[in-house]
């Protein structure tokens, strides 16, 4: 099977409570490998481009707030099947009622507004995130 690339983030909460090498180690371990890795100050409109899906929920605005809220790491991950191989790391977006023990979210975060990590969730999404982040 030929490789794909996600586009991995770890949000403000992540990278404040240091736990971008526990992320980066899940991947590596995992058999992922780190392609790009950048930390970067999110500018609103890149923010609001990411999660323009989102544009017409009622949390939409908290989602901006926190995601530009300090520094996240923006990584490209790649490997075979990568995209739902990183979902899998990450766990479900509600980190105490979808996210598994065992997950990154599962293991290590409580609220859904502030789950620690962000990954692509299809080929579009990746392709399309991958260039808002990295050009
Ligand atoms: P992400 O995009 O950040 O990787 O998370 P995800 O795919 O697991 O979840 P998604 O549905 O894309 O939602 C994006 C982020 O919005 C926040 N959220 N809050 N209050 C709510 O009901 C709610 N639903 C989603 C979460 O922080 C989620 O990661
Ligand atoms: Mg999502």
């Amino acid at each position: 099977m030929s490789d794909e690339r996600t586009l991995v983030l770890v949000k403000p909460d992540g990278v404040q409570r240091g736990l971008i090498g526990e992320v980066i180690s899940r991947i590596e371990r995992k058999g992922l490998r780190l392609v790009s890795l950048e930390l970067k100050n999110v500018e609103r409109s890149v923010a609001e481009q990411h999660y323009a899906e989102h544009a017409e929920r009622p949390f939409f605005g908290e989602l901006i707030e926190f995601i530009t809220s300090g520094p996240v790491a923006a990584m490209v991950v790649e490997g075979p099947r990568a995209i739902a191989a990183f979902r899998q790391i990450a766990g479900g977006t509600d980190p105490v009622e979808k996210a598994t023990p065992g997950s990154l979210r599962g293991d290590l975060a409580l609220e859904t507004g502030s789950n620690i990590v962000h990954g692509s969730d299809s080929a579009e999404s990746a392709e399309r995130e991958i260039k808002l982040w990295f050009g």
